[in-house]
C-alpha cells in the first residue's frame, strides 16, 4: 500500500469527523472504519465520469449503509462533482447539498436515496438485473455497450434487514456477476456488538445463496481491498467482500458501539489527528490527495468514458438497428401513440379489473420493448407478467421476473431496475401484501421514481381467504403517502386508462394501481378523460342534484343503483368516480368545485378503511374493521355494500 494511498485515507478520516463535529450531527464511526473501503474503490475500479453524471455504461455505486453519507460527499467532492467544499462545511443543514443521508435527485453523483437499511442492496440487485437485462440485448462480439459493475457499501445492519435475504437469494439464483457487495464487517452496530443478536455464518449463508464470497483481514490495506474487489470482478457469480474493519478507527472510542453516531467530541478529533499523524489545516484535503483523485478517479473515469463513446460510434455504424433502439431505450423514448389492438369491452359485458389489467399489461409489454417485470408467485392471480419468458441465466432477455414471495426485496428491486435507466420496471402482487412492501414505494415516492406497483384483489370481496387477505387500510396507507398515485379504477375503461397513463413517460412519481378479484360491469359511463383528473361525474340525475356519492373501483356501480333508486324517490343525487385522490387534489380549484360542488352534501362509498373519504365526504360508508372468511356473495350484505343497505344509509345520515 503506497503512502499516497495513506495520505488519502488519512485525510477522509480527518475531515470526514471534523465535519460530522462541526455539524454537531452524524455518524463518524463508519467514515473512520470504511474509508479505505470507499477510497480504494473510488480511485482504483470505479469506472465514473464527472464529466457526464449520467453516462449511462458508468459504474453504480449504491451506499447502502446510509448513515456512511458524509464518506459519499466527500469522494463526490473529490471526483469531481459539483460539490464544494462549502458544501460539505454545510453538512446536514437545512436546504444544503449534504442532507443527513444521501438524496437522489439532490446531491450530484447520488445514485440512490438511502437511509432504511437493506433498500440499497435490494435496489442495487435491481440495477444489477437492468445492467445484465440491456447488456444481453445490446453488446456485440467486441461491444461491450452496457457491462458495468453494481457496487455496494453495506454494514452489519443492512445484512440483518429481511429485504437483504430476499433480494441476495434472487441475485444469487439469477447469477448476477456483476454485482459486487463491500461488507463493512466490524462487529458493531448501533446498540452494541453484533454478537449480541447474530450467530450465523456469514460465508456460509451467503455461499449456500450462490454466491461468492471473499473475506479481507484488515480492512486498513487498500491493496488487499483491491485484490479482492479484482477477483470479485472475475466471478461467475455475485460476490460479498467482507472486510473486517474498525468501527471509529483512530477514535479514542473506536470499536465501540458509541462511536456509531455520535459526533466525535474537540478532544477526540485532536486524538485522531494525532493518533494518525495527520497535521493538515482544519477541513483541508491536501493538494496530493486532490491530485490523485483527479488522476486516478476523475481522468482514468473520464478516459473510459471516452472510450465507452468511441465504442458506441463504431457500434452505431456497424450495428444501425441496434443503435438505433439502444438510444430508445437510453432516452426512455418510448411512447404509446398508435392504440389499435387495445382490447376494448362492451357496456354491460363484465370482467374483473385484474384481467383487464393483465391484458392491458401484456398489450403494452409486446409494443414497449423496454418494460419488464412480474409478480412475487401470484401470476396466476394477478394476471401480472412480463413478456418474453422468465428471465434467468438461460433466458437473460426473458422480461417476465420471477421474485419468488419477496414482496420487499421485488419493489426496492423494481426502483433499481427504474434508477438504472433504460428501462420501465413494474412489480405486483396480492394487494394486502402490499403492507409487505410498502418501505420501497416511500423510497420511490421520496425519490420521484416511476416504479410501477400494481396489485390484485384490493378488498374485502376476496371472501373465503379471510381477513389475512382482506385488504382494509392499505388503500389508506398509499393515500397518505405523499407523492404515490394510487389508482383504483372501476372497470375496464378506467383500468385501461389508469395503465395506459402509468407508463407514459415523464411521471415524477410512482403508481399503483389495484384490481378486483370479482368481475364488474363495464360501464357506459366511465371514461380516460375523467380517469386522469383523478375524479370526475358519472351519473347526474334528471333534475339538479343538491348531494353527491363519490366513490371508486367496483362500488361505483353499486353507488349508481344506488343514486338510480334515490332518483325514482325524488332524491337527486350526482355520483363521481374518484379513481385517484393524488390527481384529483392536483386539477385547479375550478374543476374540483364543478366535481364535488361546496354546496353539496357527499356521501363517501368504499370497501375499505373510511379515513381518506372524509377529506371530500360529509358522510362515509366504508369498512374499519377487519374482514372475515366467507364467500363473496355473503360478504356483500354482512358489511351493507348493497343497494338496498346504502339507500338506507344515505337516506339516515346524509338527507
Ligand atoms: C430500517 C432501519 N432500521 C434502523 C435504522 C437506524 N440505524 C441506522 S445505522 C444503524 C446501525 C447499523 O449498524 P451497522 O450497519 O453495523 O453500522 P455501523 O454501526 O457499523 O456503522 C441503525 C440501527 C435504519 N437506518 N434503518
Ligand atoms: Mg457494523
Amino acid at each position: 500500500m503506497s503512502s499516497i494511498d495513506t495520505e488519502c485515507v488519512n485525510a477522509l478520516r480527518v475531515v470526514g469527523a471534523e465535519l460530522i463535529t462541526k455539524a454537531k450531527s452524524g455518524h463518524p464511526g463508519i467514515v473512520l472504519g470504511a474509508a479505505p473501503i470507499v477510497h480504494t474503490l473510488f480511485t482504483r475500479h470505479i469506472n465514473i465520469s464527472p464529466n457526464d453524471e449520467n453516462w449511462f455504461n458508468r459504474d453504480r455505486f449504491i451506499l447502502s449503509a446510509g448513515h456512511g453519507s458524509t464518506l459519499l460527499y466527500m469522494m463526490l467532492h473529490l471526483s469531481g462533482y459539483p460539490i464544494t467544499m462549502a458544501d460539505l462545511l454545510n453538512l446536514r443543514q437545512k436546504g444544503s447539498l449534504t442532507p443527513g443521508h444521501p438524496e437522489y435527485g439532490h446531491t450530484p453523483g447520488v445514485e440512490i436515496t438511502t437511509g432504511p437499511l437493506g433498500q440499497g442492496i435490494a435496489s442495487a440487485v435491481g440495477e444489477a438485473i437492468a445492467g445484465s437485462y440491456l447488456g444481453a440485448k445490446f453488446n456485440r462480439p467486441d461491444y461491450d455497450i452496457v457491462d458495468h459493475y453494481t457496487y455496494v457499501l453495506c454494514g452489519d445492519g443492512d445484512l440483518q434487514e429481511g429485504i437483504s435475504q430476499e433480494a441476495m437469494s434472487l441475485a444469487g439464483h439469477l447469477g448476477l456477476s456483476k454485482l459486487i457487495v463491500l461488507y463493512d464487517s466490524n462487529d458493531i452496530q448501533l446498540d452494541g456488538e453484533v454478537a449480541q443478536t447474530n450467530t450465523e455464518n456469514t460465508e456460509l449463508k451467503v455461499k449456500s445463496m450462490g454466491w461468492n464470497y471473499i473475506r479481507v483481514i484488515d480492512g486498513n490495506n487498500c491493496d488487499d481491498i483491491s485484490k479482492a474487489i479484482d477477483a470479485a470482478k472475475h466471478s461467475t457469480k455475485p460476490t460479498m467482500v467482507e472486510i473486517k474493519t474498525i468501527i471509529g478507527y483512530g477514535a479514542p472510542n473506536s470499536g465501540e458501539s458509541s462511536v456509531h453516531g455520535k459526533p466525535m467530541p474537540e478532544e477526540d478529533v485532536k486524538s485522531l489527528r494525532k493518533f494518525l499523524a495527520y497535521n493538515e489545516p482544519e477541513y483541508t484535503f491536501p493538494d496530493a490527495v486532490r491530485n490523485y483523485y483527479n488522476n486516478n478517479v476523475i481522468k482514468r473515469g473520464n478516459a473510459v468514458c471516452d472510450n465507452w463513446n468511441q465504442s458506441v460510434h463504431a457500434y452505431s455504424v456497424l450495428y444501425k438497428e441496434e443503435y438505433k433502439e439502444l438510444c430508445d431505450f437510453m432516452y426512455d423514448d418510448f411512447e404509446l401513440t398508435d392504440l389499435s389492438g387495445l382490447p376494448t369491452y362492451e357496456a354491460g359485458s363484465k370482467e374483473s379489473t385484474r384481467k383487464v389489467m393483465g391484458k392491458v399489461l401484456d398489450y403494452i409489454s409486446s409494443r414497449l420493448p423496454n418494460v419488464i417485470g412480474g409478480s412475487a408467485d401470484l401470476t396466476a392471480s394477478t394476471m401480472v407478467k412480463g413478456a418474453d419468458g422468465i428471465y434467468g441465466q438461460q433466458n437473460p432477455l426473458g422480461r417476465n421476473l420471477k421474485f419468488g414471495v419477496r414482496e420487499h426485496a421485488m419493489a426496492a428491486i423494481t426502483n433499481g431496475i427504474t434508477l438504472h435507466g433504460g428501462l420501465r420496471g413494474f412489480c405486483s402482487g396480492f394487494f394486502v401484501f402490499s403492507d409487505y412492501l410498502k418501505p420501497a414505494v416511500r423510497q420511490a415516492a421520496i425519490m420521484h421514481l416511476p416504479s410501477l406497483f400494481f396489485f390484485s384483489h384490493d378488498t374485502v370481496c376476496v371472501g373465503e381467504d379471510g381477513p389475512t387477505h382482506q385488504p382494509i387500510e392499505q388503500l389508506t396507507m398509499f393515500r397518505a403517502t405523499p407523492n404515490v398515485n394510487l389508482y383504483r379504477p372501476a372497470d375496464a375503461t378506467e383500468m385501461t386508462a389508469a395503465m395506459l397513463d402509468s407508463f407514459k413517460t415523464g411521471h415524477d412519481y410512482p403508481t399503483v394501481i389495484t384490481s378486483s378479484r370479482q368481475a364488474v360491469e363495464n360501464l357506459a359511463c366511465t371514461k380516460a378523460e375523467g380517469v386522469v383528473k383523478g375524479a370526475y361525474i358519472v351519473f347526474e340525475p334528471k333534475k339538479k342534484a343538491t348531494y353527491t356519492i363519490v366513490t371508486c373501483g367496483t362500488e361505483l356501480q353499486l353507488c349508481l343503483a344506488v343514486a338510480k333508486k334515490l332518483e325514482e324517490n325524488d332524491i337527486y343525487v350526482n355520483v363521481v368516480s374518484m379513481p385517484s385522490m393524488f390527481l384529483f387534489d392536483r386539477q385547479p380549484q375550478e374543476y374540483k368545485d364543478s366535481v364535488l360542488p361546496k354546496n353539496h352534501k357527499i356521501m363517501a362509498v368504499e370497501m375499505g378503511a373510511t379515513m381518506p373519504w372524509y377529506k371530500y365526504a360529509d358522510y362515509v360508508k366504508g369498512i374499519d374493521e377487519f374482514g372475515k372468511s366467507m364467500p363473496i356473495n355473503f360478504i356483500f350484505d354482512e358489511y351493507g355494500f348493497t343497494v338496498d343497505k346504502i339507500y338506507d344509509e344515505f337516506i339516515n345520515n346524509v338527507k
